[in-house]
């Protein structure tokens, strides 16, 4: 696929050295894995306060713990996709690559990225609300509120940051670090409107990074990147590395 790259995208993909790729449920779209909003999202059908914070859980654990135990189901069951796969390959190109997730999903891991930070957690892990205690499978049964913990009782709940909560204090100091040091920010997939994952690009730009964005629709994001490549993530990623090891053989050559 050939797509219409600046003259100055080409001419920072053959320097960068510091790269990030920042995603968002677009990513994983393309495996299957339903996006939060848009027309297909899931918060069309769902409502985010009774799913996604604290207080729903409260309220109604089994219907929460449902609805985990059928996206783990879903993300079990695919693959991570062209783009992943792309984003892995750039190591190759950007050796220090690294990516700053919002995806619980693990698809970035699954495909090889090296180095992930993930900023709203891992669908694949939970904790106890009471004493913290860590676990991986947890069986929910059909007519329990809720799986407990076996050293205190207390609930337990997906590794999952909700909206009200603090995201996890090592990612995302880890992630700004890498933002603020970057010379080529990728925004892939993102609606770009949860915060303060959504900080993260124009914390980037002001610091000195290119940014890119990839994704179908224009987000809040569009009108301050300094490109906006129109289109899936997996479609358009393969050709980011294409044309960034073509212009990197040229240039060494
Ligand atoms: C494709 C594609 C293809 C499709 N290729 N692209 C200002 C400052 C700070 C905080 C706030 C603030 N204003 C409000 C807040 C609070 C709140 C917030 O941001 N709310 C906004 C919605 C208004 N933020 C929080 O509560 C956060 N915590 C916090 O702020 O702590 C401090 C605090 C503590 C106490 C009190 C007050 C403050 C926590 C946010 C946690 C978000 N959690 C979720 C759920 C995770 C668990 C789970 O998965 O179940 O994270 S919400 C959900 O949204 C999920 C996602 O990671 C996140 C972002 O969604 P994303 O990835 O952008 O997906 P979509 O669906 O929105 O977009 C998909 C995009 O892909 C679209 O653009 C498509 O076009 C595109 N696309 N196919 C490329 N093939």
């Amino acid at each position: 696929m050939t797509l219409p790259f600046s003259d100055r995208f080409r001419s920072v993909l053959t320097s960068a050295q510091r790269v990030v790729a920042f995603t968002g449920a677009g990513i994983s779209a393309e495996s299957g894995v339903p996006t939060f909003r848009g027309d297909d999202g899931i918060w069309k059908k769902m409502r985010p306060e009774e799913l996604a914070s604290m207080n729903g859980f409260m309220k109604n654990p089994a219907l929460v713990w449902e609805w985990y135990q059928y996206r783990r189901t879903i993300i079990g069951k695919v693959q991570p996709n062209a783009g992943h796969r792309a984003l892995v390959a750039m190591e190759s190109v950007f050796p220090s690559m690294a990516i700053i997730t919002q995806n619980v999903d693990n698809l970035h891991r699954r495909a090889g990225s090296t180095l992930v930070y993930e900023l709203h957690g891992n669908i694949e892990r939970n904790y106890c609300i009471t004493c913290g205690a860590t676990y991986r499978d947890v069986e929910v049964h059909p007519r329990s509120r809720s799986p407990v913990c076996s050293s205190c009782g207390g609930l337990i709940r997906p590794d999952v940051v909700w909206f009200g909560e603090m995201l996890p204090e090592d990612q995302w100091e880890a992630a700004v670090r890498a933002t603020e040091s970057a010379d080529l920010f990728f925004s892939i997939g993102t609606s770009a409107v949860v915060y303060p994952a959504a900080s993260l690009p124009l914390v980037g730009k002001r610091a000195g990074a290119f940014l890119v964005e990839i994704n179908p629709e224009p987000t809040p994001l569009t009108d301050s990147v300094d490109e906006f490549l129109q289109g899936l993530a997996g479609m358009i990623l393969p050709a980011v590395l294409e044309v960034a090891r073509q212009v990197r053989r040229e240039n060494f050559a």
